[in-house]
């Protein structure tokens, strides 16, 4: 058979709801053309993000009764830490209640003012949480890494002689930890090779730097690694794993992504002593070793879940969905980051609507049209969310990218929405010489596209 089918049936719906557009564009208005503003309700498929908003199996379901809620030495603990333990091949596991926890945790741990933290590209709030500890974070993508329409099988690599260079530079001492983030989510939701993992390993090991792994979809980071690595076609995704993480000193995990789950995540290492000053701190904000904020009957979904992303149909499902999304929007003409990455399509925002100037939010732009014309919700991945304003001078410094993310969540759609979204894309495509731009009217000082407020300086949906 060559079709791929959604390898699960459905047990439970959620109705979703159409609006007209004349009541979008209200709803729009209301949320200050900020989608992170919008009600849930008021959006027909969501593709914000695929973060915490998996459909859980009837397995996982199970789990969740069989939850203990013990404060102290709870078994659905002892699960959770040998899943996790047998998976990446960590001995210390630290549960948080979701990704961010983890980074503040290990940051804070780790990181000293003066302190640089090189990545592929680091994830909005790992860079704040390294910022929040006084330390710089800094991005060596490759540089296929950064150009949209260039194809290659392994966008989200490190520049390793960036990385190389960037040790000679400021030493090893001021450079507590590396990370590598599978797959580079800010980039596109490109995977990075084993290859690169090795050698990045390499260069760390040589200076004696700790590599931490941000972990959120390492399953599809594997399964890109299965298909498009020579010498991996035939070892399973649970190898891969094992392999990818060999080469590193611990990961941060958010369970939200690849772990299935709707809320949690976790920290790992093999050093025992660093594990320990971070389980204080743990007590401190997140709880008891033993839970570290989330419920019995979380670790248990994410100890399901985590097994449950390794299984190869799931996986291939998966990437295909993904796939016929970004084939079918390109193919109508659509620029996207080339390929479409594990669990988004990037559209190329800069190159959809190049009348509109990065400083005038063309992702910003796009959302907006995206939503009006089909109640789609996508989020912008661009100057609204990674450019910098100067505190002093209130000069804008665009984002290297201005990229809209649609972001599949896992085993929520069928192909019939995937259908539908194709056909609302294609219909702005055709009228988008009439999209202008946007500015800010508000925007805090740190992750400013949560709480925006925009106003548009072209009449939105046409
Ligand atoms: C997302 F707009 N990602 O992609 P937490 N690392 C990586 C992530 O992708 C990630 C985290 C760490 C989200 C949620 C999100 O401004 C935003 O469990 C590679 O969310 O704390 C999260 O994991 C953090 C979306 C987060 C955003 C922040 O949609």
């Amino acid at each position: 058979m060559k079709t791929i089918i959604e390898p699960f049936r459905i047990k439970v719906v959620e109705p979703i709801r159409l609006t007209t557009r004349s009541e979008r564009l209200e709803f729009l208005r209301k949320a200050d053309y900020n989608m992170f503003k919008l009600r849930a309700e008021d959006v027909l498929l969501d593709l914000l993000t695929d973060s915490g908003t998996s459909a859980m199996s009837s397995l996982q379901w199970s789990g969740i009764m069989r939850g203990d809620e013990s404060y102290a030495g709870s078994p659905s603990f002892y699960r959770f830490e040998r899943a996790v333990q047998e998976i990446f091949g960590f001995s210390q596991v630290i549960p948080t209640h979701q990704g961010r926890a983890a980074e503040r945790i290990l940051f804070s741990t780790l990181c000293r003012p003066g302190h640089v933290v090189p990545s592929n590209t680091h994830f909005d709030t790992t860079r704040a949480n390294i910022e929040a500890a006084g330390a710089e974070a800094v991005d060596l993508p490759v540089p296929e890494g950064l150009v949209p329409a260039v194809p290659h099988p392994f966008k989200g690599n490190m520049d390793v002689e960036r990385l190389q260079d960037l040790i000679a530079r400021v030493g090893a001492d001021s450079i507590p930890l590396c990370m590598l983030t599978v797959t580079n989510n800010t980039g596109g939701g490109q995977p990075v090779s084993m290859a690169n993992i090795r050698a990045v390993s390499g260069v760390c090991r040589a200076h004696g730097i700790p590599l931490f792994v941000d972990a959120c979809r390492f399953a599809e980071n594997a399964y890109f690694i299965k298909l498009r690595e020579e010498g991996y076609a035939r070892k399973s995704v649970r190898e891969i794993v094992r392999e990818m993480f060999s080469y590193a000193d611990g990961c941060t995990m958010s369970a939200k992504k690849d772990g299935l789950a709707n809320i949690g995540g976790f920290l790992a290492m093999n050093d025992a002593a660093l594990a320990q000053k971070e389980r204080e701190l743990l007590i401190l904000t997140e709880g008891f070793p033993t839970y570290g904020g989330l419920a019995g009957r979380d670790l248990e979904a994410i100890a399901i879940g985590l097994e449950e992303v390794l299984e190869e149909n799931y996986l291939e499902y998966r990437l295909a969905s993904v796939r016929y999304l970004g084939q079918h929007i390109s193919a109508g003409g659509v620029p996207i980051v080339q390929p479409p990455g594990g669990h988004a399509v990037y559209i190329d925002a800069a190159a959809f609507l190049p009348q509109v100037p990065p400083l005038q939010l063309p992702g910003q732009s796009l959302v907006c049209e995206l939503y009006v014309e089909g109640g789609i919700r996508g989020v912008e991945v661009g100057t609204a969310m990674f450019g910098r304003r100067d505190p002093e001078t209130g000069q804008e410094t665009p984002a290297a990218m201005e990229l809209v993310r649609l972001a599949l969540p896992r085993r929520v759609y069928t192909q019939s929405h995937v259908d539908y979204m194709v056909e609302a894309i294609l219909q702005v495509w055709e009228r988008r010489e009439g999209i202008g731009g946007f500015r800010f009217t508000y925007q805090a000082p740190t992750l400013r596209h949560f709480t925006a407020a925009y106003e548009p300086l072209y009449p939105v949906g046409g």
